[in-house]
């Protein structure tokens, strides 16, 4: 809101030298402490080819970690542990089991043709609460994977926001930082970013590019007057369009900014790999201003705004870990059944539980 108030500031000290004429005597320029009360807001640099020239550095940032859950969407129960899933009496986010990419479910989300209007379903996950006693809620660093595949005839026309998202909230709101489109976190309260796809105008075979469209309080002002998602994407020649009817695996990570003497540094990061393959790696992250901001939500969605027509994608093998997963089965439970390794699971003739 300071920034606003200030830009407005300077936009009006502009119009009066601009109205004023040549001839008249000029404007008093705006006191110097107008524009210096915006502290400099650092934006993170994109270094995917440092990265991958830097086996220690691709090592940090692929170092296997503590699994949090993973789900493979094999019964219909497995939406029981969503606290929000929208579009499930409608049939629109729905376990099914005639397209899976692993064991016999997956997770369909389908928004429905409204006419133009926007249409949506999602499946929202919360793993804010820490299991042990005296560790605070949520996470520094977190790595969301998923299998992806979009509908044969998904095309989104221009606007979507369909894919899988990560969330820093402060507090135990579980809702906490939704419906914030448009608007900039201010640093103490939340931030996102979801994988998703971009058609660029209509210049790309939908879905589009995948890129990250990240909320948090150092974005970048839209021209248009609003705080949309930044887009942060790999480099153009690298930009990696889905093909529809195939399965993609994707991970994505936040490394949320450390402090120092409560100040926040700039030194957070966020990483997107493709079928085990890093994609996209950017540092420099100055993501919040207070270290009760922690990752707690993650989210898989189709949405969206103008639904002239049917469009579906299939989720699957969703798992959650403070490091790198990676393609194929997890460590600690098989996504093939939800369960621990074969050794410990009931044989296949008892019935399952719940
Ligand atoms: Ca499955």
């Amino acid at each position: 809101m300071a920034f606003a108030q200030t830009a407005l500031l300077v936009v009006a000290g502009m119009m009066g030298t601009l109205d004023a004429g040549a001839s008249s005597p000029a404007q008093p320029p705006a006191p110097a402490t107008t524009v210096e009360a915006e502290p400099p807001r650092p934006y993170p640099t994109l270094v995917t080819e440092q990265t991958r020239a830097d086996k220690a550095a691709v090592a940090a940032l692929e170092k296997p970690g503590e699994l949090l859950l993973s789900d493979g969407f094999e019964t219909a129960e497995a939406l029981n542990r969503y606290f929000e899933v929208q579009g499930a009496k409608e049939g629109l986010a729905a376990i099914v089991t005639d397209i899976a990419a692993t064991g016999k479910g997956s997770l369909r989300l389908t928004a429905k043709n409204k006419g133009g209007a926007s249409s949506g379903a999602s499946a929202h996950l919360w793993f804010g609460a820490r299991p042990k006693a005296g560790r605070a809620d949520g996470y520094e660093r977190i790595y969301m994977r998923h299998l992806t595949r979009f509908a044969e005839d998904y095309d989104q026309g221009n606007l979507n926001h369909t894919g899988g998202s990560l969330s820093a909230v402060a507090g135990d709101n579980k809702w906490s930082g939704m419906g914030g489109a448009g608007l900039r976190p201010v640093g103490d309260d939340h931030l996102s970013s979801r994988v998703e796809p971009w058609k660029d105008w209509g210049r790309l075979q939908p879905p589009g590019y995948l890129f990250c469209y990240v909320y948090w309080m150092d974005m970048k002002l839209d021209k248009d007057g609003h705080y949309w998602g930044n887009m942060l994407g790999p480099a153009v020649a690298e930009r990696l369009v889905p093909l529809r009817g195939k399965w993609y695996c994707v991970e994505q990570m936040i490394k949320l900014n450390t402090f120092t003497g409560g100040r926040p540094n700039a030194d957070g990061e966020l990483a997107v790999w493709i079928d085990g393959v890093l994609y996209q790696h950017y540092t420099g992250f100055r993501w919040r201003s207070s270290e009760a901001v922690r990752l707690k939500r993650a989210s898989l969605m189709v949405y969206i705004h103008k639904a002239e027509r049917d469009n579906t994608v299939w989720y699957d093998d969703l798992a959650i870990s403070t490091g790198y997963i990676g393609p194929g089965k997890v460590g600690a439970l098989d996504p093939m059944t939800d369960r621990p390794p074969a050794a410990t699971a009931p044989p296949a003739s008892t019935p399952a539980s719940p």
